[in-house]
C-alpha cells in the first residue's frame, strides 16, 4: 500500500519534504480547502483568493505530470471541513500505510498533528520543514548559549554558515550591516514602478466567485485580484524586482507615500509564505543581482538581512518560544480594537492610509505595518490577543510563526524584550520625516497638545511616562526618560489628559 502525503496550503513547492521519495504509482497526495483553516480567524478576502487558487494550480500541476491527486474543493459537497477529517476520509477510502506532512506553520496545528496517529490507527510522520535555512534544534542552541538575543548575531551565522555575501570568512565590503544607508525619505520626484499584476485565469475566477460567496462578511475584496498563483508567475514577480525595483529597495526600505504602498519592495512575501519561491533561490538571485553590479550593496545586504536575518530569526524564535509566546502581555493591555481598524475611517491620516490600503491589498510594506499601525498599536494599548488576530487575517503573507513575533515581540514589546532591545514607538515626528502623510491630515504634527495635535506626540509621552517604571532602566531608553524630564509640567499633565480622552472615546465606542 501508499503512502498518503498531505501539503498544507502554505505548503506548494515541489521541494516540500513530504513530497520527497514520493512514489508515483502508489501514493496519493492530499490538498484540501477547510472551513477550519479558513475561518479560525477572518481572513482576508483576496488571502483566501491567493492560497485556493494557488492550491488549485499547483495541485492540477501535480496532476498533470503522473502524481495522484485527491483534491478537495471547499464547495464539494462532501468536504468533511477540517484537514483531520479530509485525512480520515482519503484512508478510509484507500489503503495507506501511514501519512506523512511537512512541520506546519502554527503551534495549534503541530499540536492537532501530533495526535493525529492515535485517531488514524496509522503512522503520521512529520517531516522538518526544511525550506527554512536553520533548524528549528538551531537556532535554539544559538539561543539557549546566550542571555540575550538579537537578531544581528543570529544573522552573522548564518551569513557565514551559507556563504551568502561573504569573501573567505569576511562579509563583502568589509560590514556586516548597512542599515545606516536604508534610511531615506523619498523625494517627491521619485516615481516608483508599477507592481506586477496579473489577470486571474478561469481556475482563479472561479476562486474569486466562491470567495464573494462564501467569505462575504470577511475584510476586502476579492473581484480585483490580480496577484500570482503559480510558480511561474511568482517567479516574474522576483525576476521584476530585481530588474525593476532592487536598485533602490535598500534606499527607500524606510520611506512610505500616500497612494503608493508598493514602492520598491520586493512584494515577495505572499509567495515566499506559500511555497511558490524558496528563500535560498529568492537569496541567491539577489546575490547574483549584486555580483553583475544590478543593484548596489546596501540595498541587496538588507534585502538578504531580511530573509536570512529576520525571517530566519522570527521563525527559529516562535518555535522556541511557543506556547508561552501566546500568552505574554508585559504592558498587560486590554483594549479592544477601535472600530477603524476595520472601516479605515479616522482622522489620523497615517492610520487612514495604512489600514485602507491593508484592506485593499491585503498587503502593507514594514514601515506600515510597524511604525504607524503597530505604533498606534502599542501607544494605545491595545489588547495583544486582539492584535495579534487582526494582523493575522488582513495579511495575505501572514502565518503565525511569522505574524506572532512581529506582533508580539517587534510591535507590542509584550515578551518583554526578548525579540527587540527596546519597543518601536514613535511620535509623529517619526511618520512625518518618512512619509507624506501629515501634510493631508486635519492633526498637526508639530503639536503636542491642543485642540488639533497629533495624536501620536501626545500618546508618546503618556506612554512613556505610564511605563517609566518598566522602561527608563533601559539604557537605550535613556535620552528619551531625559527629554521627558525637561518637559514642563504643564504640558505633561496637558498631554496625559488629551491621552486619557482618546483612549476612553474608544472604550466607550
Ligand atoms: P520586502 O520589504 O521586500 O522584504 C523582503 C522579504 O524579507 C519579505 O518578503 C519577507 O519575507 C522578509 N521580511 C522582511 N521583514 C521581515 C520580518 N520582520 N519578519 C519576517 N520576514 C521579513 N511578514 C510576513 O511575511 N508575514 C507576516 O504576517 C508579517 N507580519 C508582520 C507584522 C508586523 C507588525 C510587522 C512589523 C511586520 C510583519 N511582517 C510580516 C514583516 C514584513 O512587514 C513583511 O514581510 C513585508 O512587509 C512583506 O513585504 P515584501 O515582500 O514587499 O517585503
Ligand atoms: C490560511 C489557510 C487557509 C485560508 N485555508 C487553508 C485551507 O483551506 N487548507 C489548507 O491546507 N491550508 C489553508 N491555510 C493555511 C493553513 O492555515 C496553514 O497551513 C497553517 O496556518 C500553518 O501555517
Ligand atoms: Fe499621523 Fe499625526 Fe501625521 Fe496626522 S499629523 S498623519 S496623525 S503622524
Amino acid at each position: 500500500a501508499g503512502v498518503l502525503r498531505l501539503v498544507l496550503g502554505d505548503q506548494l513547492s515541489r521541494e516540500m519534504s513530504c513530497l520527497r521519495e514520493c512514489n508515483k504509482s502508489q501514493d496519493n497526495i492530499l490538498l484540501a480547502e477547510v472551513r477550519e483553516e479558513a475561518t479560525y480567524v477572518k481572513h482576508h478576502k483576496k488571502k483566501i483568493v491567493l492560497l485556493f487558487s494557488a492550491m488549485r494550480h499547483f495541485a492540477k500541476a501535480l496532476s498533470d505530470d503522473g502524481y495522484d491527486v485527491i483534491y478537495r474543493r471547499y464547495d464539494d459537497d462532501n468536504n468533511q471541513g477540517s484537514l483531520l477529517n479530509e485525512v480520515k476520509l482519503a484512508c478510509s477510502q484507500h489503503s495507506f500505510d501511514k501519512v506523512v506532512v511537512t512541520f506546519p506553520g502554527e503551534y495549534r496545528l503541530l499540536k492537532s498533528m501530533q495526535q493525529w496517529q492515535h485517531q488514524l490507527e496509522i503512522p503520521v510522520e512529520i517531516c522538518d520543514d526544511d525550506r527554512f535555512i536553520a533548524s528549528l534544534e538551531q537556532f535554539s542552541e544559538w539561543a539557549e548559549g546566550r542571555k540575550q538575543w538579537r537578531m544581528e548575531y543570529f544573522y552573522r551565522e548564518m551569513r557565514k554558515l551559507t556563504g551568502l555575501l561573504m569573501e573567505d570568512d569576511k562579509p563583502i565590503g568589509g560590514k556586516w550591516n548597512y542599515d545606516q544607508d536604508n534610511r531615506k525619505s523619498l523625494p517627491a520626484e521619485v516615481s516608483p514602478p508599477k507592481p506586477y499584476t496579473v489577470s486571474p485565469d478561469d481556475i482563479t475566477s472561479e476562486v474569486i466567485e466562491l470567495v464573494e460567496a462564501e467569505f462575504a462578511d470577511h475584510m476586502g475584496d476579492a473581484k480585483d485580484f490580480n496577484y500570482a498563483v503559480t510558480r511561474d508567475e511568482a517567479l516574474e514577480v522576483l525576476d521584476q524586482f530585481i530588474e525593476q525595483r532592487f536598485k533602490e529597495f535598500g534606499d527607500y526600505q524606510d520611506a512610505m507615500r500616500e497612494g503608493n504602498v508598493w514602492l520598491f519592495h520586493s512584494h515577495l512575501s505572499f509567495y515566499l509564505n506559500c511555497g511558490l519561491l524558496l528563500p535560498m533561490e529568492v537569496m541567491k538571485a539577489a546575490e547574483q543581482a549584486y555580483f553583475d553590479g544590478v543593484a548596489p550593496l546596501n540595498a541587496v545586504e538588507g534585502f538578504i538581512r531580511q530573509i536570512l536575518g529576520w525571517r530566519e530569526y522570527v521563525r527559529g524564535f516562535y518555535w522556541h518560544c511557543m506556547p508561552d509566546l501566546q500568552q505574554e502581555n508585559y504592558f498587560n493591555h486590554q483594549r479592544k480594537l477601535p472600530d477603524f481598524y476595520w472601516s479605515g475611517h479616522t482622522n489620523m491620516n497615517c492610520m487612514r492610509q495604512c489600514i485602507g490600503d491593508t484592506k485593499r491589498h491585503a498587503y502593507a510594506h514594514h514601515i506600515q505595518r510597524l511604525m504607524v499601525i503597530g505604533n498606534f498599536s502599542l501607544l494605545a494599548g491595545l489588547s495583544v490577543e486582539a492584535v495579534n488576530e487582526w494582523y493575522l487575517l488582513v495579511y495575505a503573507d501572514a502565518f503565525e510563526w511569522v505574524e506572532m513575533p512581529n506582533v508580539s515581540g517587534m510591535i507590542l514589546f509584550a515578551d518583554g524584550g526578548n525579540l527587540a532591545s527596546k519597543p518601536y514607538v514613535a511620535s509623529g515626528q517619526y511618520i512625518n520625516r518618512m512619509s507624506d502623510y501629515c501634510k493631508n491630515c486635519g492633526y498637526a504634527v508639530s503639536k503636542k497638545t491642543g485642540k488639533n495635535a497629533c495624536p501620536f506626540n501626545y500618546l508618546y509621552w503618556d506612554f512613556l511616562i505610564k511605563h517609566r517604571d518598566k522602561l527608563s532602566k533601559n539604557h537605550r531608553m535613556g535620552l528619551i526618560y531625559k527629554s521627558l524630564d525637561r518637559m514642563s509640567q504643564d504640558t505633561v499633565d496637558a498631554m496625559q489628559e488629551q491621552a486619557e480622552q482618546l483612549l476612553s472615546a474608544i472604550d466607550d465606542a
